[in-house]
């Protein structure tokens, strides 16, 4: 008899780390039919295809067997639809990425990131819970906890978050949590650092920077750009996600972070570098309102129980970042004018 293979719905698989992690897992399941030793899932997707998602991301390197069997352009805040994907596809496995992700967008207006953030969460949990989903992975991050002047965030510091998101991202770890203690629901949480690399919307510090240069323009720095952050390579974080999506402990949560940290000067003054930039092209701007001074994770848990650790560092990620995105200028040259009305107020 054929065995049945396990099936992932993927949540946000359209945006910029969803699409990395789905694309890792298609291209596992092709090098598995190929003879190699590796798990292999069958994915579908489910994203709104808001401002912040994209298709073109999904088939990108992937031959055309790869593409995505099952993609539904469908809002996680439905949860009609959402109910019927689950009757229909029954997935043993749910990895949920879908978000509003920008701490900008929720300074303006905290109203989607209430709505998806939280609420998406709660009919997603519930909808795993009716259809006996095995596996629920929600991915949380390293915002929920604060900022920290000094020393490192482990999973039992106190969740203390401070932008608009971070509090929306803080009630949805919270909720997973609630769950996982009240049905004995079997979610994971994993809370990652800063991402960066291909295909990361041109809103965020690196992505916006490149974009800036390519334009001939500056780089805004926040305030005096002493504000330090832990920047983890996206497909770093994609290979800690399988990780603890095939061997971590349900009911636990992961930080999921890579030690580089880097104060925004220094980040901005190597990406000039590596990009062949002159030195002085940025300009410190306004400082975020509430701006978090620094993030810093203890990623020893993940490590120490699967043996997973980041394997690029900040200035092998940012050159594999700009070659990306020397190569891929009319993407994000195409998302100049929405990034354009953003900074209009
Ligand atoms: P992203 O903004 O690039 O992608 C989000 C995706 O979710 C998009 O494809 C969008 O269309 C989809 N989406 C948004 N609202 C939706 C809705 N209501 N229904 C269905 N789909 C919807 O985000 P990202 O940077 O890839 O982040 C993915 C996840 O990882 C998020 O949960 C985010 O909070 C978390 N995270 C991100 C980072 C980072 O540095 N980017 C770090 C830690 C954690
Ligand atoms: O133009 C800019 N200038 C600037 O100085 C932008 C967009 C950012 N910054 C600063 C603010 C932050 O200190 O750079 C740092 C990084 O900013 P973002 O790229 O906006 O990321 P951050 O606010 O740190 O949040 C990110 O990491 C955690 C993601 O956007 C979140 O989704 C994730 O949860």
């Amino acid at each position: 008899m054929r065995k049945r293979i396990p099936k992932i719905l993927v949540t946000g698989g359209a945006g910029f780390i969803g699409s990395a992690f789905v694309r890792r897992v298609i291209a596992t399941r092709q090098s598995s039919v190929a003879g190699k030793q590796s798990q292999s899932f069958e994915v579908i997707v489910v994203d709104s295809l808001t401002y912040a998602g994209d298709l073109k991301r999904l088939n990108w390197g992937l031959s055309p067997k790869g593409t995505v069997p099952n993609f539904y352009q469908v809002d996680i805040c439905d949860k009609q639809k959402i109910d019927s994907i689950f009757k229909k596809e029954n997935p043993g496995i749910v990895v949920h990425f879908a978000a509003e992700s920008h701490v900008d967008r929720s300074i303006n207006d905290a109203t989607p990131f209430i709505e998806t953030n939280i609420k998406g969460t709660q009919i997603l949990l519930d909808a795993g819970r009716k259809y006996n989903a095995k596996k629920f992975i929600f991915i949380s991050t390293d915002e929920v906890y604060g900022e920290i002047a000094n020393g490192k965030f482990n999973e039992n510091s106190p969740i203390k978050p401070n932008s608009p998101y971070a509090a929306s991202k803080a009630a949805a770890d919270l909720l997973v949590q609630s769950y996982i203690r009240t049905y004995k629901f079997p979610a994971i949480i994993i809370r990652p650092s800063n991402n960066y690399g291909p295909w990361q919307y041109p809103e965020k510090l690196i992505p916006l920077a490149i974009l800036r240069i390519l334009g001939g323009g500056k780089i805004p720095v926040y305030g005096k750009g002493l504000n330090v952050r832990e920047w983890l390579y996206v497909d770093d974080c994609v290979a800690g996600i399988l990780a603890i999506m095939n061997k971590g402990k349900i009911g636990e949560a992961y930080n999921l972070g890579s030690a580089c940290e880097s104060k925004n000067i220094d980040t901005v003054k190597l990406l000039l570098k590596t990009l062949g930039a002159s030195r002085n092209r940025f300009e410190f701007v306004k400082d975020r309102l509430g701006h978090d001074i620094r993030y810093s994770l203890d990623s020893g848990k993940i490590t120490r129980e699967l043996g997973w650790k980041p394997g690029v560092s900040l200035a092998q990620g940012l050159k594999l970042t700009v070659a990306w995105s020397l190569k891929h200028q009319a993407w994000l040259k195409s998302k100049l004018k929405d990034i354009n009305k953003l900074y209009i107020n």
